[in-house]
This record gives structure tokens, C-alpha cells and sequence, in this order.
């Protein structure tokens, strides 16, 4: 491309095309070496002048200098290419999220990303393995990596892939809790482990948990079907494979419970005592509301929502606002927010407990 562009004596081009060229290949490229050999053969083009403005353009894109006024035109994409490669120098943080069927995983990293990206019911589950990775902005379009590359992939799309195997995407995380740069996440949704129709599920699940990298797994217990059987195998399983201080356990849909016949604070502390005799030395335990989670990324991104879950919105504003749903209270103290929430929203958010999690996930506490 550089030779068919640069070597066209019957085209002249402005100098700035020439320095566009390379900021495209740069960001293409990414990587240093492959950057520094398109320079190379560019400067085989080039008189004096142009190799060293050519010069100042390559090593603008490796400092984080302020840009060079010289090249203020093409300054949006010298800062892109600066962001991508701070992104992609950072540790991957894994983050395995597990749980017997329709515990809520899926609406659970549907709230962590705040878009629909993973496939959510009572009917159709989760049957493969899917990697959702963070990108470094945001930039309105969803990638599907695998099987099959679509960088503008549908609701559908997203969908299809998941059904046919194991799928990749990259969309960009919109999380509550503020942090200077983006961090590199995948997130890994798994089968639930204990359906009798597709015993395949919980065997892809199991040997996820052993294969699999991850620096966190995220266990989420359903608050309204605690103390099964299942659960119980699943969970010793987990405690037996997985070193303790990886785990995390979500208490999902806690929107469920009836302020007259239900205890947040005793369902807790239940959960504790019975993971503690099953193994987990110092359980962390979110209690939470994927659910609304999920609604409240939605408004606070201006995603438009239908009827039933505008009603559904309406309905746990107002319940998480009662003292007893405030789910930050329930939380470990080195993990609750610092700073007072900003405006209702993030209220809300750390009513809901979403905020707390994510503050564990990605910062903000030791853990
Ligand atoms: N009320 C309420 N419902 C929830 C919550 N989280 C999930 N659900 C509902 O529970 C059902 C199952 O949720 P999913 O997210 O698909 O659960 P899953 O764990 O991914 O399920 P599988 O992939 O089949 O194992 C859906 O109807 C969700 O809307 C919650 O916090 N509150
Ligand atoms: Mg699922």
C-alpha cells in the first residue's frame, strides 16, 4: 500500500496525506516494530524535510508528550493510537462468572457492560462458552470476534453466535465506578452447571473451571432458590478446584424479597455460615440485583426500553429507596463506596449493589 501511494509520481501528494498514512498504519499495525518498518520504506520516498517531519509523527505516536503543533491535524488519531497502546500494555484482568441455570449470570454481565449482549431467560440459557473483552472507548458498535468477524454485529447476530459455539465480542464496558483509563476485562459466561437436559452444560462448565485462566470467579447464588442439592455440589466442587480468594459470591435478585416475610441481613448471614463449612475460609458475598442493574445502565446510557421494563424500572426505584434494600449496607466496610454518590443514578447504583461489585472487580478495595 505505502509503495502503490508514496511512489505515484503522477500524483502528488500533500504532505499531509503522507503523514495520515502512517498514523492509519500505526493504528492498524499497532505494533512498534511493524510501525518503524512502514517508516522505513516511506523514507525510501522521501526527501530531507519530509523524513524528518515523518520522524517527529513516530515518535509523537510513542511519547505522551503534548502533540506537536506542526501535527495538531492529525492529533485525534496520535491520541487514539497513544490510548490503544496503554490499553493493550495492560494486564488482562479474567473474570469467570458461574452458576446453576437461571441464577442470573447473563443479566449479571449484561449490567456489568450496560448493553444486551448476552442472551438472557428462563427458556433459552446459555449452551457455550462466550469472552466478552472491553474495549478501550467507546465507540457505538459491538465487535463479534468468533466465530465469525462482524464489527457492527446486531442483537441477533450476537444471538446466532452464541447458539452455534463458543463466541467472542468486544464492546465497550460502561461501568459506574470511575476510573482514568479503561481496563482490559474478559468476561467468561458459562452454562449452567446443572441442567438434567443438557448434562453437556455442566460438564463444559466443570472443565472451564479447571482449564480456563481467570483471576476472579464470580459464583452467583440465586437469593430465591438457596440450599439445593445441586447447589451444594456445585459449590463444594468449586471450593475443592478454585483457591478461595479468587471467589466471589453474588446474592442475585434480592428484588424478589418481601420486606414482611424475607431478611436480607439473615439471608446473608446464612449464606456465609454455609459457605463457611463448605470450605470458604472468608467468603465476599455482593448481595445484589442483576435485574435492575442491568435497567438502571440502561437509562442512565439512554438506551430505550419497552413498557414492561419501564414499569419494572419505576417499581425498584422505588423499592430500592426503603432503608432495607440499600445493599451497600450489607456490604464489607473495605468495600463500600467512599465518595457520596454524585447524583440519583449512582444512588442507585449503590443501592443496588452493583456499584460495590464493581468496585471489588475493579478497584477501589484490596481484595
Ligand atoms: N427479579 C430478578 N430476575 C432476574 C435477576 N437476574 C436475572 N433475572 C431473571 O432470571 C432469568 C434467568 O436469567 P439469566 O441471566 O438468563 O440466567 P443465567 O444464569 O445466565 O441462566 P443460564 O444461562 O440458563 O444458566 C431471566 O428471566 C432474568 O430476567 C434479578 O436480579 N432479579
Ligand atoms: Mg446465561
Amino acid at each position: 500500500m505505502i509503495r502503490s501511494m508514496v511512489n505515484d509520481w503522477l500524483r502528488p501528494w500533500m504532505w499531509k496525506y503522507r503523514l495520515w498514512l502512517m498514523c492509519d498504519i500505526a493504528l492498524i499495525a499497532a505494533d512498534k516494530s511493524a510501525i518503524e518498518k512502514a517508516q522505513k520504506i516511506m523514507l525510501g520516498y522521501l526527501n530531507k524535510r519530509q523524513s524528518a517531519a515523518l520522524g517527529i509523527l513516530v515518535s509523537a505516536l510513542f511519547t505522551n508528550e503534548a502533540v506537536p503543533q506542526k501535527l495538531l491535524f492529525a492529533e485525534g488519531l496520535i491520541h487514539q493510537f497513544r490510548v490503544n497502546r496503554r490499553f493493550a500494555a495492560q494486564q488482562e484482568m479474567r473474570i469467570l462468572i458461574t452458576a446453576n441455570m437461571s441464577a442470573g449470570k447473563s443479566t449479571l454481565i449484561n449490567a456489568l457492560i450496560g448493553k444486551q449482549v448476552a442472551r438472557t431467560s428462563q427458556e433459552a440459557c446459555t449452551a457455550n462458552l462466550c469472552y466478552l473483552f472491553n474495549k478501550p472507548v467507546e465507540d457505538g458498535s459491538i465487535y463479534l470476534l468468533a466465530p465469525r468477524l462482524n464489527l457492527n454485529a446486531t442483537y441477533d447476530d450476537l444471538m446466532d453466535a452464541g447458539q452455534a459455539g463458543s463466541s467472542d465480542i468486544a464492546s465497550y464496558f460502561r461501568s459506574f465506578v470511575h476510573l482514568d483509563s479503561p481496563s482490559r476485562i474478559c468476561l467468561i459466561d458459562t452454562p449452567g452447571v446443572n441442567s438434567a437436559i443438557n448434562r453437556e452444560h455442566g460438564i463444559r462448565t466443570r472443565k472451564a473451571i479447571l482449564d480456563e485462566q481467570y483471576d476472579k470467579l464470580i459464583y452467583v447464588l440465586n437469593a430465591n432458590q438457596l440450599g439445593t442439592d445441586e447447589e451444594i455440589r456445585y459449590l463444594k466442587y468449586v471450593s475443592e478446584n478454585v483457591p478461595g480468594d479468587k471467589v466471589i459470591f453474588v446474592l442475585n435478585k434480592l428484588d424478589n424479597f418481601k420486606s414482611t416475610d424475607d431478611s436480607i441481613a439473615a439471608s446473608i448471614e446464612g449464606v456465609q455460615h454455609d459457605l463457611v463449612h463448605l470450605g470458604f475460609e472468608n467468603p465476599v458475598i455482593c448481595p445484589l440485583s442483576a435485574y435492575f442493574a442491568f435497567l438502571l445502565k440502561m437509562k442512565q446510557n439512554g438506551e430505550p426500553m419497552n413498557e414492561d421494563e419501564q414499569d419494572a424500572y419505576d417499581y425498584y426505584v422505588k423499592k430500592f429507596s426503603r432503608p432495607e434494600y440499600d445493599m451497600s449496607t450489607y456490604l464489607d466496610e473495605s468495600t463500600t463506596p467512599v465518595q457520596a454518590a454524585k447524583d440519583e443514578r449512582s444512588a442507585l447504583a449503590v443501592r443496588c449493589g452493583l456499584y460495590g461489585l464493581e468496585n471489588i472487580l475493579y478497584g477501589g478495595s484490596d481484595r
